[in-house]
């Protein structure tokens, strides 16, 4: 019996806790054996020109070894020439003016942003040395808000005409689509930044090893660290080595290397020493990549019998300080406007916005939440206009069943897809009549707590470079064990289990005999990573192909050792028994077949890549509480479909679920990064950014759904991200239906107390 789909216990949490993990700062690599710390002096201000920098006060400080500032840097490669760098969403300038340094010469342009490096014997020397380092600024206007960013009063790049770095705007406007239609509604919808906040924060460290420069660096894909930093310090990339221990959570923000990790493997490379730093909590809120950031427009139209016509977004993204990946975040929001829709009519443009603000990267679905989100408002905005069940609209706008493979107007290609019966499956669950009567019977009463249900039905993209691909090496040895070597990367996710089963359900070798493998460009030069949830798809497929490798050699070898034909040749992988068929008094263990192979070991070093990438699905229904009086939202249930094919393993499946519904439940309810006129943090420790926690949460209600792709061996798409696209409209479409019959039509996220009971007064007061 296969042991896939069943509910096997993750084989890494016994480690974690009872001795825990081993983070990059709780590394006692001998190399790092006396290591200094490393501690950066960053910007205080939003945006200005730096004057004057002097370090002689902290030179002064015991254990200060060395300051370091951009005039240190002469040892670097000469910055690019402009170019056009990018993503999804189009090039992106990158180079020439719009450079990013690693620190900071001669101007700032977000708090936090990195201008010297203090290296000291120990941690709490660099604490303090940091703020004996004098910088002396001039101050500029600070661009707070892409919407101030877009008007360009302030310029943040010298040298260019504008803030807006990179955009696809059509050259007009086509508004006849929206003329025949019954109602059109349009809504400005502010998708807000969030901090990415993993447990672990950013944490480098660096050292000689055997002559090679050794980064252990907390990311998601060692490989591409590795890719970034040679050209960064202009290094071939054989004379450096990434490790990636344990990793406490990435949530995107962990995709490859950032600048201060750049800094922290230079400055062991100009000083030769070795070098560990570990941001503070306050750091990471203001120096790690931030999420979401996005402006929408929206505008829908359509007949009141429900069907809608024509659809418009129109996003302004907040990239932060510098462009970065520019492009790449409003591009899959645009891909992915139309949602699980099938519309004959939809329009899309964007533009990137630089701010003197925490740059903006991947954040847990990189696009494709604010899609959802803009779209799961609009379609409620329009029931509401027609007076229609949100439900009954979508259900009337599905793409349908038997359209799949579908192509969307706006370039996407959905593999396969059930979205009314997703839709279905989650309503009976919620008991959505049942509720719907309920929230009539609270209106009737009267009182200060009002019921709230929320639906939202999603399509995401999964895998998205499915062409990249992904590699795994399996080693079979003479002593029984298997050993896989992945180009993914295991940052909370549990591939340790997952990869271990995919060799036990093809070989029949148990799966404490496999060891897993990841994260170390010595062992795995060619990898790929996680993000994107690609992980099973991609990287678990490779697994599958090198396992049905090692297998075909496996059967050669027991042929010979057989005196068999090779057709006649079976594994039994129950017990991991080779044998001619219907002779048991043949069998041979793995041990034995290895042993025979040439070297001792049987081994498959594959890379698989998908044609396409695939597009999971689903539906979520939420049920919030709303005291009228004080607008303070409590979130009751929250019940989910999502769809992202075969399950390998419930308990891996439900736990991203449970932390992506967590995690959009917080956008939707919480979390907001705030910045003040002048372009400082309002958020920047714990108490003043309100992460969501479990007191603030329901159970969660999961409905399982498994429709397969054809894109990979196991049929599988992505369910790292979904729960967070499916979650966060659902949520806040239930705050808005609770008081809808109060006369509100919208309010944006995050539905504070405030926000809430501002949106009711306002509506009180029309
Ligand atoms: S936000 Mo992700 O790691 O694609």
């Amino acid at each position: 019996m296969s042991i896939l789909g069943t509910r096997v216990i993750r084989t890494e949490d016994p480690r974690l806790l009872t001795v825990g993990g081993v983070y990059v700062d709780d590394l006692r690599a001998p190399e790092l054996e006396g290591a200094a710390r490393l501690t950066f002096v960053r910007s205080t201000m939003a945006h200005a020109l730096i004057t004057g920098i002097d370090a002689s006060e902290a030179l002064r400080e015991p254990g200060v070894a060395a300051v370091l500032t951009a005039g240190d840097m002469d040892d670097l490669p000469p910055p690019p020439p402009e170019s056009e760098g990018g993503g999804e969403g189009g090039p992106v300038p990158v180079g020439g003016p719009w450079s990013e340094p690693l620190l900071a010469a001669d101007r700032v342009r977000f708090v936090g942003e990195p201008i010297a490096v203090v290296i000291t014997d120990g941690g709490y020397q660099g604490e303090d040395a940091a703020e004996l380092v004098s910088v002396d600024y001039e101050p500029l206007p600070a661009v707070v808000g892409a919407r101030a960013a877009v008007a360009g009063e302030s310029l943040l790049f010298p040298g260019t005409s504008s803030n807006v770095p990179v955009s696809r705007v059509p050259d007009s406007v086509d508004d006849s689509p929206f003329a025949g239609c019954d109602v059109v509604v349009e809504q400005d919808i502010v998708n807000q930044r969030v901090a990415c906040l993993p447990m672990e924060s950013r944490a480098t460290a660096a050292a000689y090893v055997n002559g090679k420069l050794t980064i252990w660096h907390s990311s998601q894909n060692a490989q591409l660290c590795r890719l970034i930093l040679a050209g960064a310090l202009g290094m071939a990339p054989d004379q450096m080595r990434v490790i990636v221990p344990d990793v406490g959570g990435g949530f995107g923000a962990k995709v490859g290397i950032d600048r201060d990790a750049i800094i922290v493997a230079w400055a062991c490379k100009h000083t030769g020493r070795a070098l560990r730093w570990a941001e503070t909590r306050s750091e990471n809120l203001v120096g790690m990549t931030q999420g979401r950031a996005q402006l929408h427009r929206v505008k829908i139209g359509g007949n009141r019998d429900g069907r809608i016509l024509a659809y418009r977004l129109d996003v302004i993204q907040d990239t932060g300080a510098y462009p970065r990946t520019g492009g790449f975040l409003p591009g899959l929001t645009c891909l992915m406007a139309p949602g699980v829709y099938d519309l004959p009519e939809v329009q899309t443009s964007f533009r990137v916005a630089v701010t003197n603000a925490t740059p903006v990267h991947a954040y847990r679905g990189a696009g494709r939440p604010e899609a959802t989100a803009a779209i799961e408002r609009a379609v409620d905005l329009f029931a509401a206009e027609i007076g229609m069940d949100p439900a009954e609209v979508r259900r009337r706008n599905f793409v349908a069943p038997d359209k799949f493979p579908f192509a969307t107007k706006t370039g996407a290609l959905y593999d396969s897809g059930e979205y009314g019966a997703a839709l279905d499956k989650v309503l009976a669950a919620a008991g959505y009549g049942e509720l719907r009567a309920e929230q009539k019977r609270r209106r009737e009463h009267g009182g200060p707590r009002q019921l709230g249900i929320g639906v939202s039905t999603y399509v995401e993209i999964t895998a998205a470079d499915a062409g990249a691909g992904e590699s795994a090496k399996l080693v079979v040895a003479d002593d029984g064990t298997a050993t896989v070597y992945t180009g993914s990367s295991a940052h909370g996710q549990g591939h340790h289990t997952a990869w271990a089963m995919l060799v036990q359900d093809e070989l029949g070798i148990p799966m404490d005999k496999v060891t897993v493998i990841h994260g170390d460009t010595d062992l795995i030069p060619d990898g790929v990573g996680t993000y994107a949830s690609r992980s099973l798809q991609l990287g678990g497929s490779a697994v599958h192909k090198a396992a049905i490798e090692v297998k075909d050699e496996g059967r050669h070898q027991a042929a010979e050792m057989l005196e068999a034909a090779e057709a006649d040749i079976v594994l039994d992988t129950d017990t991991g028994l080779w044998q001619v068929r219907g002779d048991p008094d043949t069998a041979l263990t793995w041990a034995q077949v290895a042993g025979h192979a040439s070297g001792g070991t049987l081994i498959a070093d594959v890379r698989f890549s998908a044609d396409r990438p695939t597009f999971p699905f689903g539906a979520h229904v939420a049920v919030v509480e709303v005291d009228t009086e004080t607008g303070k939202v409590t979130l009751l249930r929250h019940v989910t479909v999502d769809d992202a094919g075969p399950v390998l393993n419930p308990v891996l499946a439900e736990g991203q679920r449970h932390g992506g519904i967590a995690q959009g439940a917080a956008q939707a309810l919480l979390e907001e990064v705030l910045y003040d006129a002048d372009g400082n943090p309002l958020t920047s420790t714990l108490a003043d950014y309100a992460a969501i926690t479990a007191t603030e949460l329901p159970s969660f209600e999961l409905v399982s759904s498994e429709t397969p792709t054809t894109l990979n061996p196991l049929g599988v798409k992505g369910i790292g991200e979904a729960g967070t696209i499916g979650s966060t409209p659902a949520i806040q479409n239930a705050v808005v239906d609770a008081v809808a019959h109060l006369g509100v039509r919208h309010i944006d996220m995050p539905a504070t107390p405030e926000r809430v009971w501002a949106a009711i007064e306002e509506a009180r007061a029309q």
